[in-house]
């Protein structure tokens, strides 16, 4: 079990994606910790030199050990065994569950950065306010237009923003009739789904005033998710007797199928253009086992890919990434029974989302040294 003794120190930012998906864990987990904004001096001092750029979330462990990632983040503390373990024991749920986490963590960007940066001027001083506080005033205007300016590699245009736009409602109308039955997606405890999911929900969308209001008024379960996720334990008085584990025999609950639809209708054929356009970066390049993705390390694009999104023609930046999540359904998977594998497929493939799985290309994502790296075996 992680030290109850002293606390965990979490570099991050309260409106930072990433660092919200590792503090809505320790808080469930009951695992203490301080968070410290990457203007302490220590970010630049002690974190920056190891990690080799500036990026958020950060664990720093009472031992000295030093996570950069979310998911790592995560993983860290469920290989040490916490309370509410965020992976499902039935294999459907967790495989569905890390490409949710992939829909969050990477499909959703354009979602969060569109309603953030695009309604600037509707939000601008609750912005200024949340940067300046966590870099200082000095930084704040740098930093927040090294952001807006995300927007174009994101796929963030006026053609898309409409399609944007619509996903968002339906993903709250969606969800706001599971929270009303479930306290989670998979049922009584956060998954590695929620985790994902909570990324963009919190930070971005559920804590803007643009989107925030949207949430709150379209979609009030879904507000109460994002509370649910940002409280210590399980916060979950609207669901007395219902129990703090995932739902039973693998079953997948029914107000969750209309999100997996979105997914699948939105997901392609945007991840498969990206991984094809890997493979043949792979087959050029020939890079060796360990090779980091991009020539620095704070450069997370290797190109661009001509696409689109719910129909409508869109370029979009690869992020290797993304391979890095959706590898940890492959990983569930391999490890399985055969019965079980095959069971999962046909499961996968009922729902339009067998091509979310990378498999066996010749290449991988890893990660050494908190550098994504090609893992060629
Ligand atoms: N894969 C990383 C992504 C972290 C990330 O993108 N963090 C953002 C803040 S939410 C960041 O530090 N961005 C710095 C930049 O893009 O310059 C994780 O999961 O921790």
């Amino acid at each position: 079990m992680p030290s109850q003794d002293t606390p965990q120190r979490l570099y991050g930012v309260p409106h930072s994606l990433y660092t919200g998906i590792a503090r809505c864990y320790l808080r469930t987990q009951g695992i203490p910790y301080t968070e410290i904004p990457t203007s302490h001096p220590d970010f630049a001092e002690r974190i920056m030199p190891v990690i080799q750029r500036s990026i958020i979330p950060v664990l720093e462990t009472p031992e000295g050990e030093i996570v950069q990632d979310s998911l790592d983040i995560i993983d860290h503390f469920e290989q040490q065994g916490v309370r509410y373990s965020a992976y499902p024991q039935g294999l459907l749920q967790r495989v569905l569950a890390m490409i949710i986490a992939y829909y969050g963590t990477q499909a959703m960007l354009p979602h969060a950065m569109h309603y953030r940066w695009t309604y600037r001027d509707d939000q601008e001083g609750f912005l200024r306010d949340q940067f300046a506080a966590g870099a200082g005033a000095a930084l704040a205007d740098k930093i927040m237009s090294r952001m807006n300016s995300y927007l174009p590699q994101l796929g963030v245009n006026d053609h898309t923003i409409p399609e944007i736009e619509a996903s968002y409602e339906q993903l709250l109308d969606t969800l706001n009739v599971h929270f009303a039955e479930h306290p989670y997606l998979f049922g009584g405890r956060p998954s590695i789904a929620d985790y994902g999911l909570i990324g963009p929900m919190f930070a971005h969308l559920g804590r803007d005033p643009v989107p925030g209001n949207i949430m709150k008024t379209r979609a009030p379960k879904v507000f109460r998710w994002v509370e649910r996720m940002t409280a210590p334990g399980l916060d979950t008085p609207e669901f007395p007797g219902y129990g703090d584990d995932f739902v039973a025999d693998d079953a997948i609950p029914e107000t969750l199928e209309p999100l997996l639809r979105q997914i699948a209708d939105e997901i392609f054929p945007m991840l498969t253009d990206k991984l094809a356009f890997m493979d043949g970066l792979i087959q050029e390049q020939q890079p060796e086992d360990g090779q980091p993705v991009s020539a620095k390390p704070h450069q997370r694009y290797v190109g661009a890919v001509e696409t689109s999104f719910r129909g409508v023609p869109v370029q979009a930046g690869i992020q290797p990434y993304l391979v890095y999540v959706l590898r940890k359904a492959d990983e569930a998977l391999a490890t399985a029974p055969g019965e079980d594998q095959r069971r999962v497929h046909e499961a996968l493939a009922d729902r339009g989302l067998a091509g979310a799985l990378p498999g066996e290309r010749g290449y991988s994502v890893d990660r050494r040294n908190h550098i994504e790296v090609w893992e060629r075996r």
